[in-house]
């Protein structure tokens, strides 16, 4: 019943990379959640392990074959396997933490990480695959993709965050809102000091500094979050 990331890749080595270490990588010894990758190269049937061909229609690139594809992912999603498959590709729905929340608090996840051009869109449909993008940028296969999503996931699993950190939702929380800035010791360093009041010992004129600087980052940087907040917590009262 512990939470668990099965990988299919043609690059078996990128993992776990960065995830074996730090909190995910803690986690991971701990048991809390588990890994396991699978070479998509080992399903292939050929002599040379094909496991792409030439697109349909014509044009440049492969694309993955729906055949392989398809006994990779009857081997690690068994009958009854509840887990979502995702397909990492940059035409997929935009990863946000509401998707990351969800997917915790599942049983895990198959994570298909495509190369080449894409991936027949036959074995997409007849599996039900679910299309995951982590932004609006070009990568050069779904593995780093599959990395970042993990991250945001395995650090919400239950015991991965110290109390500190997981009893406030930081960036993106549930108000929707960007971080404060934050300061520590030395209290002026190279002639920049840090903002009085945090040094006021106010606590209630201190939550409403870090409030305003939220409401002003986010305005300036994210106009898009900041809609979605007004519309959701405004005072103005929408139309
Ligand atoms: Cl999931 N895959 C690739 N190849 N590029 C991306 C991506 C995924 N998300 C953003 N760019």
């Amino acid at each position: 019943n512990r939470w668990r990331a099965s990988i299919l890749t043609l690059f078996p080595e990128m993992f776990p990379g960065p995830l074996g270490l730090s909190l995910a990588g803690r986690a991971l010894r701990d048991g809390r959640w588990s890994l396991d990758t699978h070479d998509i190269r080992a399903f292939a049937t050929d002599r040379h392990r094909t496991v792409d061909d030439t697109p349909a229609g014509g044009g440049a690139g492969m694309v993955m074959r729906p055949d392989v594809l398809d006994t990779a992912i009857g081997e690690v999603l068994a009958e009854g396997d509840a887990r979502p498959l995702i397909y990492l590709t940059p035409r997929g729905r935009l990863l946000d933490q509401a998707t990351v929340r969800t997917l915790a608090a599942g049983p895990g996840c198959v994570l298909l990480c495509g190369r080449y051009e894409g991936i027949d869109q036959r074995v997409i449909e007849a599996r039900g695959m679910v299309e995951l993008s982590i932004g609006d940028y070009v990568l050069s296969g779904g593995e780093t993709a599959a990395l970042v999503l993990l991250d945001a996931c395995v650090r919400l699993l239950p015991g991965v965050m110290g109390a500190a950190e997981s009893a406030t939702e930081e960036s993106h929380g549930a108000e929707g809102l960007l971080e404060y800035p934050h300061y520590t010791r030395p209290a002026e360093w190279n002639g920049r000091a840090i903002p009085e009041v945090l040094l006021s010992g106010h606590h209630a004129e201190i939550a409403r500094w870090r409030r305003a600087e939220s409401e002003r980052i986010t305005k300036e940087r994210r106009p898009d979050l900041w809609a979605r907040h007004e519309a959701k917590h405004g005072g103005a009262g929408g139309m």
